[in-house]
C-alpha cells in the first residue's frame, strides 16, 4: 500500500516511519510511506500556506491552491487512493474504519493546522474526514499517525504469525484479560495459579471469564454490541445469580428496604 501524507511540519514522521512496526513494514515492503510538504506546493515568494478567513474572526485557514496541487501530485503517484482529511469535524475513527482503510489500495493523508483547511478542499478533494476523539489537538499530524498505526498493522503479513493469530482471535469486542510475567511474585503480589499450571484449557478458560469481567466491568456497552456466545451467556448468567442471592440477603436482613427505594 503506498501512503501519503500532506503536511507543513514533514519531520514530524520522521520517528513515525523509524520505528516498530511501521518500519518492519516498509522494511517488507507491505507500505511505501511518502511524506509531502505542503510548503513545498506554494507559488509565492514567502511560501504562505494559511490566509486569514473570509468574514473575519480570529485563526487561519489553510489556503487551498497549494493543498490541492500536494493532492493532485499524490494521486498521480498513487492509483486508487483514496484521500482522507484529519480534522476534528471528522467521523470517529474506528476499528471498523482502519478495516476499511486497509483494503484500500493507497492512501492520502492531509494533515491539517490552524483553524482547519478551506471548505473548497474538503467538498472536492476529500473521500474521508476522521477524527480520532473529541479532545483538541493543535494540528492533523498526531491524529494522521494514529489513524496510519491502526491501518498499517492491519495489512496482510505486516504482523507476525503469533501476533496477528492473536488479534484475530481475540480482537472480537472484548477487552483483554490481564497478562502476567516473571518473576512470580512482585510486590508481594503473585501470578494466578491457573496461569502456572500448565493446562492449557483451563487457562483459556480462565483468560476467557477475565475479558469477560473486564469487559463487563470497564465497558458494558461492548457487550450489548456484540453477540454473545453460549459460555459467556452462561457465565454472565452465574454472575446475576450471584448478584440476586447477595441483593436477596440483604432484603432479608433489612426488611424495610423492600420497597425498592435508593
Ligand atoms: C476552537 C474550535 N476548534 C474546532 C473544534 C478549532 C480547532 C481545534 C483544533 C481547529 C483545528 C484543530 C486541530 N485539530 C486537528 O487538526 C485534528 C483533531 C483534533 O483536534 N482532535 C481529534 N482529532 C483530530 S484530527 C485533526
Amino acid at each position: 500500500m503506498q501512503i501519503a501524507v500532506l503536511t507543513i511540519f514533514p519531520n514530524m514522521f520522521d520517528l513515525f516511519w523509524d520505528h516498530g512496526i511501521v518500519r518492519r513494514a516498509i522494511a517488507g515492503g507491505h507500505i511505501r510511506p511518502d511524506t509531502l510538504d505542503i510548503r513545498a506546493f506554494t507559488a509565492d515568494r514567502h511560501h504562505v500556506t494559511d490566509d486569514r478567513p473570509y468574514g473575519g474572526g480570529c485563526g487561519m485557514v489553510m489556503k487551498p491552491e497549494p493543498l490541492a496541487r500536494a493532492i493532485d501530485v499524490s494521486r498521480d503517484r498513487i492509483d486508487g487512493a483514496v484521500t482522507v482529511l484529519m480534522s476534528p469535524q471528522g467521523v470517529k475513527l474506528s476499528q471498523q474504519t482502519a478495516e476499511e482503510l486497509a483494503r484500500r489500495r493507497g492512501l492520502i493523508f492531509i494533515c491539517g493546522r490552524y483553524e482547519g483547511v478551506d471548505a473548497r478542499i474538503v467538498g472536492r478533494h476529500v473521500d474521508y474526514e476522521l477524527s480520532i476523539g473529541d479532545y483538541v489537538l493543535s494540528g492533523g499530524e498526531l491524529a494522521a499517525m494514529v489513524a496510519m498505526d491502526a491501518v498499517i498493522r492491519l495489512l496482510p503479513g505486516v504482523l507476525g504469525g503469533a501476533e496477528s493469530a492473536a488479534r484475530d482471535s481475540f480482537s472480537d469486542g472484548l477487552l483483554e484479560h490481564e497478562h502476567y510475567t516473571r518473576p512470580r511474585e512482585f510486590e508481594a503480589q503473585t501470578v494466578p495459579e491457573v496461569l502456572l499450571s500448565g493446562n492449557h484449557e483451563a487457562i483459556a478458560r480462565w483468560r476467557h471469564r477475565m475479558s469477560l469481567i473486564e469487559t463487563l466491568l470497564r465497558r458494558p456497552d461492548l457487550l450489548e454490541h456484540r453477540r454473545l456466545d453460549d459460555r459467556e451467556r452462561q457465565i454472565l448468567r452465574q454472575w446475576l445469580q450471584t448478584l440476586e442471592r447477595i441483593l436477596r440477603h440483604q432484603a432479608a436482613h433489612r426488611p424495610d428496604s423492600l420497597s425498592g427505594r435508593q
